[in-house]
């Protein structure tokens, strides 16, 4: 392959992007994919109920909402959420008797939603390799009777994922313990399940400290691993009036994202019409990729030379009343070496103790993170550090500070507190016990990554997805495409094609079902439901679009048909359930702590706050106080599976998202603050990196991961990039590099796939691959 091959000459692919986040671009952004959304009238009504009190909760991200009524409550990428879902375009029987399911499988995931709702139930025919109409009745009991004839419950894995409202989480998790399994793998183990098994076990709560008032009130906002001018965009504008009010707001990124460096408000008439825009930091760190734990572990050492020096910087009343551990942890610190800390982090001495100042001079401080410190071996000892940094000068349950894990899907939280959980709590499976009177299972279940495994060993047979798309969004694509085609019978719970159905199962079933935007009648009362965002805020979400088509059912009814199916009517009667809401909730309000009076408190504008005991300093945990991990900083980012692999052309890769999809979910080519133009196989590099491997900017490469197993995992033709990023450090798009990412590749205690940091070499795409890949 010619080096000359670059490109860029035209600046076709890539053009950096000069303008501030949001503004008129994100307005343009917004106004094309509403226009496209084939129903165009409809969506801007639609979208004028995102987020508001008789609206739905937007299906976008959990960045909570204060409750300010006239204020419209949507942005660019809430908006593409919602056309998404809200299209008038339908995919059903016909579409299906056209194509094979192998050729759909060749299609890219792109074409594949972009066919538009699915609009009846499916069955895979394995024989002639096409969906086929099938009954709802009939769906259900293809489902029972598989379920009742497997040996063990154990055998069937039910996978969640986070935009499930809580009434049919709830009624899903009953439905599987009475069933009688814990095998719950969720979306979650892949995203957030560091921060609730790191907090958990430090501050006695899984999730975070602050609402959305607490910012108001924060003299600086630390913001880690996180890019929220694409993947939070509301939070912008909370990070601006920081800085508005004169505060610090202080970055630690790998890249330099753009939404992080300047902000202009789309739904600010002056800075729209002076084009204006608000710087968005007051410092900017860029850390090697896995970096941030031995950047914080910088910090606290800067910090405690001072106090070693004879300097008063540390709350000592509050590690005293609070904290267990704090002096080994310190001792810890000691040890490390600023040339380890330096070294890693890729930051140097001054920065970080720049960085401590800017800490030790807020009386009050906030701490969010989100992928950039989740997906990594070494995530949970990262946290603790977190949260370490935040107990020495007591920054926990007090007005303004405190710890924010950003989480993804609008409902991920919820999931969780409705009991969606692979390792329950006893107390929760005592109050389901007494309430319906069953024995729930207490034996542990399957995550994500040990549902693959189960399944491709053959101890799991039967794969139900509530939402989500399991095929690509988890790792290592070749081993769990097989995982899921060993089964006997895969069934998803969806709104769109995707990857999932066209990995089918022996039998197969798609159960199309209705959105967050769509109206759900029962009886023919409109039912709302419930959310829960990122501030343990709850609240109510019903749609207001007729649905795209009258042969979808609710995801609550489509539980109760596979519930009663299976089990009759025990313990509940499942169909009764479904004909009103309320009685679901009063289930919850019976069973899970914080909700009771949940049917009324719902009904109030905003919602209501479920607490957080770490927030009243109250610390659930065996001491009653704070437990102070103290982790050695890793020697390496990167398992010791690949470590003895490595070359020096090895590079550290991270999997990200562009600012034109929703997960899995593509709705566009481009990634614009990135300025990336009409491609999604790109990798960014450092300019440095590309001449030291012998490439040249705009070249196309293959990308190898190192793993000991003699498993060849690669994806090939994607162009260089160059790009500002760390030496050694390279970045790519999930889910097309999902194949890359080991499936044993797992962070330490939080089992979350390393899907941000994975060793990798770059090679020529070379012209046999080429022709292999063109060629039929
Ligand atoms: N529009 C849109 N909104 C979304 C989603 C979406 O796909 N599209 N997904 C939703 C979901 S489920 C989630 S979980 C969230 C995800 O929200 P994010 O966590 O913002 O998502 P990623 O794109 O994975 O971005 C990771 C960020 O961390 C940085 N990073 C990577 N590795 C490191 C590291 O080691 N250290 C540091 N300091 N930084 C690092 C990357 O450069 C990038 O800016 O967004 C939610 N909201
Ligand atoms: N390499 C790599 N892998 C990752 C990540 C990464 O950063 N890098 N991020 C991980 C993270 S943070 C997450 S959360 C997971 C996401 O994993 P998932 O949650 O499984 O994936 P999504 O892409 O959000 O799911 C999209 C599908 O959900 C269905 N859907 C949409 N709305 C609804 C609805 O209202 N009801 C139902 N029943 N179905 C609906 C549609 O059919 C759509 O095709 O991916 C993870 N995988
Ligand atoms: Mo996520």
């Amino acid at each position: 392959m010619s080096k000359s091959k670059t490109i860029f000459t035209d600046h076709t692919l890539f053009t950096p992007y000069t303008r501030p986040a949001g503004g008129w671009g994100a307005l343009r952004s917004t106004a094309i994919h509403w226009l496209a959304s084939e129903n165009a009238l409809r969506n801007i009504k639609t979208l004028l109920k995102t987020n508001q009190h008789h609206g739905f909760d937007c299906p976008g991200c959990a960045w909570g909402e204060k409750e300010d009524p006239g204020v419209i409550r949507f942005c660019e990428n809430g908006a593409k959420a919602v056309n998404w879902e809200a299209t008038r375009k339908t995919v059903g029987a016909e579409f299906f008797a056209q194509y094979t399911v192998r050729w759909l499988r060749e299609q890219s995931d792109y074409y594949l939603e972009s066919q538009g709702r699915l609009s009846e139930p499916l069955h895979y025919n394995a024989v002639t390799d096409h969906y086929e109409p099938i009954t709802w009745d009939a769906a259900f009991a293809l489902i029972g009777a598989t379920l009742n004839s497997l040996d063990s419950p154990d055998q069937a894995e039910f996978y969640t994922s986070g935009r499930t409202s809580n009434e049919a989480a709830f009624l899903y998790q009953l439905f599987v313990r009475s069933f009688g399994t814990n095998n719950f793998p969720d979306c979650s183990n892949m995203c957030h399940e560091a921060s609730g098994y790191a907090l958990t076990g430090s501050i006695g709560v899984g999730k975070g400290t602050v609402t959305i008032e607490d910012f108001h009130h924060a003299d600086a906002v630390f913001v880690f691993g996180q890019n929220p001018g694409t993947n939070h965009p509301r939070m912008l504008d909370t990070l601006r009036d920081v800085m508005k009010r004169g505060k610090d707001v202080v970055i630690f990124n790998t890249l330099k994202e753009r939404g992080l460096e300047r902000f202009q408000n789309p739904q600010s008439p002056v800075e729209m019409l002076t084009d204006g825009a608000t710087d968005m930091h007051s410092a900017y760190y860029c850390p090697k990729i896995g970096g941030d734990m031995a950047a914080v572990r910088g910090m606290v050492k800067a910090m405690l030379e001072r106090e070693d020096g004879g300097e008063t910087i540390f709350d000592h009343a509050f590690i005293a009343a609070h904290t267990d551990g704090m002096t080994d942890y310190l001792d810890q610190v000691r040890a490390t070496t600023w040339t380890h800390i330096v070294e890693q982090s890729g930051l140097n001495r001054a920065d970080l103790t720049a960085a401590a100042q800017r800490y030790v001079r807020a009386d009050r401080v906030i701490l969010t993170w989100a992928m950039g410190i989740t997906q990594h071996r070494h995530s949970v000892a990262t946290i603790h550090e977190f949260v370490n940094l935040m107990l020495l000068r007591g920054q926990l349950g007090k007005r303004g500070a405190g710890l924010c894990p950003v989480r993804g899907h609008s409902n991920v939280q919820g999931d969780r507190t409705m009991g969606i959980n692979e390792r329950p709590a006893e107390a929760f499976l005592a109050a389901l016990d007494a309430r319906f009177g069953i024995s729930t299972p207490r034996a542990p279940g399957h995550a994500t990554v040990a549902a693959i495994q189960a399944m491709l060993r053959g101890d799991a047979k039967v794969f139900i997805g509530l939402g989500g798309n399991f095929a690509a969004a988890t790792p290592d694509t070749t081993l769990t495409a097989q995982a899921l085609q060993q089964c006997d019978l895969t069934v998803h719970i969806s709104t769109k094609l995707n990857r999932s159905h066209v990995t089918p199962g022996k039998q197969a079933l798609i159960l199309p079902c209705l959105g967050r935007t769509d109206i759900d009648r029962q009886n023919g009362v409109a039912q709302q439901v419930t959310v829960e965002d990122s501030f343990s805020m709850v609240h109510a979400s019903g749609g207001v679009v007729t649905p795209p088509s009258e042969h979808l059912l609710s995801e609550p009814a489509i539980i109760a048909g596979i519930a009663h199916a299976t089990l009759g009517n025990y313990p509940i009667d499942w169909h009764a359930m479904v004909q009103n809401y309320d009685r679901i909730r009063e289930l919850i309000a019976d069973t899970v702590p914080g909700f009771n009076d949940f049917n009324r408190r719902l009904r109030q504008p905003g919602g209501f706050y479920l607490g957080n005991s770490a927030r009243e300093q109250q610390w659930r945990t065996p001491t009653g106080k704070v437990i102070v991990h103290r982790h050695t900083l890793p020697q390496h980012v990167l398992s010791e599976r690949a470590t003895h692999l490595l070359t020096e052309r090895t590079l550290v890769m991270q999997t990200l998202r562009s600012h034109d999809q929703y997960n899995t979910t593509i709705y566009g080519m481009d990634d614009r603050y990135r300025g990336i133009k009409g491609a999604r196989k790109v990798v960014f590099i450092n300019p440095a990196d590309i001449e030291r491997l012998g490439f040249s900017a705009g070249q196309l490469v293959s990308i190898r991961s190192l793993w000991d197993d003699h498993q060849e995992r690669a994806v090939h033709g994607f162009t260089l990039v160059p790009y500002a990023i760390p030496l050694g450090n390279v970045a790519a798009y999930y889910p097309e590099t999902n194949p890359l990412v080991p499936l044993d590749s797992m962070g330490e205690l939080s089992h979350t796939p390393t899907s941000k940091s994975i060793a990798v070499e770059l090679m020529a795409y070379s012209s046999e691959r080429i022709a292999a890949d063109i060629l039929p």
